[in-house]
């Protein structure tokens, strides 16, 4: 057996700044697995509870020695002396521990922060690759990016664009480096045409540029279209374009309130869309612009817009569940059966043990959802969910734009990955 001998838990800094939670796990022959947890944004409101110290003064309450606390005080004596190979044993001892439905008790950053350092320790004790560990011989390919160059919404501090996301998909490259190098093209040309037209090319949460500029939806989706061509390629057969519209941010009173980010302040009543109104603009906009799947199109709870939209659009893009699904097995199921959208998006954070996460990417594989894996807007250097991609041939991943080193840690882990698989270990067409 390879024991845990030691868990110890520290308040570090993820890239908003704010403090997250880091975990050492080490075993009897000190080895030793550390993660730390992302933090969202723009969050769900069923995902597992954040556990954070509330305590004003200081770092604006967003402290988590509450939660390092409980990793010290109250997992770690649990776990001591467990073998550190039984994952789904540990993960389901800490989901007992704390008796909670989302993890109100010990905190979801104390669970996860766990369950990743243990997964690194076993797979460092067996000297097998993360990916390996997690995936055994399945494990084969790398997913395809969806790499932000725009960022807005919560994202953003300086545009008033309301959608968050706008991100380009290398659809036809031949292996993970290609793809990486194509969307450089695109991102170095996407900053020229911005410069040139006066916005500022500062960048947001995730990496993607933050222009200052009014919500103009189709303004930053001509730019982008530009930058394509630009860069030589052909939109939609070779680049295509990813929105996360995270509507869920914009919807109040049954409506999609378009002017929610405008920075003025000033509020206009046509931007206020009815669901039928704004189901009617982004399917628009996908006949106009070569994009290929749809985040978050509609609100968290608007079960009746999901329906709509996915009987409007559903079967010529890909509409992907954030918020909608927060990575939670019922959430999905519940999708399944009133059969709204198509994918969903997996975030290790959103249901707070990797056992979890497994569960749900495996029963919307067995549906036909395709399963794309994502960091957060507050997210680390820790470069796990790269693995995890990895690990079960997930199709797609988004982690940021090409800048910023939290994002750039996840494209490097998952270009070492290709380095160490070789050839034909990428996704090389999108499946349409
Ligand atoms: C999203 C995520 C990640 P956040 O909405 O998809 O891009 O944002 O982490 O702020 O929830
Ligand atoms: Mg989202």
């Amino acid at each position: 057996m390879r024991k845990i001998k030691s868990i110890q838990a520290r308040q570090i800094l993820d890239s908003r700044g704010n403090p997250t939670v880091e975990v050492d796990v080490i075993t009897e022959n000190n080895i030793l697995g550390r993660a730390s947890v992302p933090s969202g944004a723009s969050k769900g409101k069923n995902e597992a509870f954040e556990l954070r110290d509330n305590k004003e003064n200081i770092f604006f309450g967003k402290g988590v020695l509450k939660a390092v606390q409980n990793v010290n005080e109250i997992i770690a004596p649990e776990l001591i002396g467990k073998s550190v190979l039984n994952q789904i044993y540990i993960d389901k001892l800490m989901l007992e521990l704390d008796g909670t439905k989302n993890k109100k008790r010990l905190g979801s950053n104390a669970i996860l922060a766990i369950s990743l350092a243990t997964a690194k320790a076993a797979s460092n004790e067996l000297n097998v690759p993360l990916y390996k560990y997690i995936g055994g011989i399945y494990t084969c390919f790398l997913p395809i990016p969806l790499i932000n160059i725009i960022n807005g919404g919560k994202h953003s501090n300086a545009s008033s664009i309301v959608f968050q996301e706008f991100m380009i998909v290398p659809v036809k490259a031949n292996t993970f480096g290609e793809a990486i190098q194509m969307a450089h093209k695109v991102f170095f040309q996407l900053k020229n045409i911005l410069n040139e037209k006066g916005f500022s090319t500062n960048v947001g949460d995730e990496g993607g540029f933050s222009p200052n500029s009014k919500n103009g939806i189709e303004d930053v989706l001509d730019h982008i279209l530009e930058a394509i061509h630009m860069a030589n390629y052909e939109p939609y057969d070779q680049i295509a374009i990813a929105i996360d519209c995270a509507a869920s941010e914009f919807y109040e009173n049954n409506q999609y309130d378009y002017s929610k980010f405008e920075k003025s302040g000033k509020k206009t009543k046509d931007l206020i869309k009815s669901k039928e109104e704004h189901i009617h603009y982004l399917s628009y906009l996908i006949k106009k612009y070569p994009i290929i799947s749809i985040e978050d199109g509609m609100d968290q709870n608007d079960w009746e817009g999901w329906k709509l939209l996915t009987h409007e659009i559903g079967d010529k893009v890909q509409l992907v569940g954030d918020d909608l699904f927060v990575t939670q097995v019922n959430r999905l199921n519940k999708g399944i059966e009133k059969k709204v959208a198509n994918s969903i998006l997996i975030k290790v954070n959103q249901v707070g043990t990797l056992t979890e996460t497994i569960e749900t990417i495996n029963v919307a594989k067995k549906n036909k959802y395709k399963n794309i894996i994502s960091h957060r807007s507050g997210d680390t250097e820790d470069s796990f969910i790269s693995d995890l991609s990895v690990a079960f041939n997930i199709e797609q991943i988004k982690i940021g734009s090409l800048c910023r080193s939290e994002r750039t840690s996840k494209y490097n882990q998952l270009l070492r990955i290709e380095s160490a698989l070789g050839e034909n270990s990428f996704y090389s067409k999108w499946n349409y």
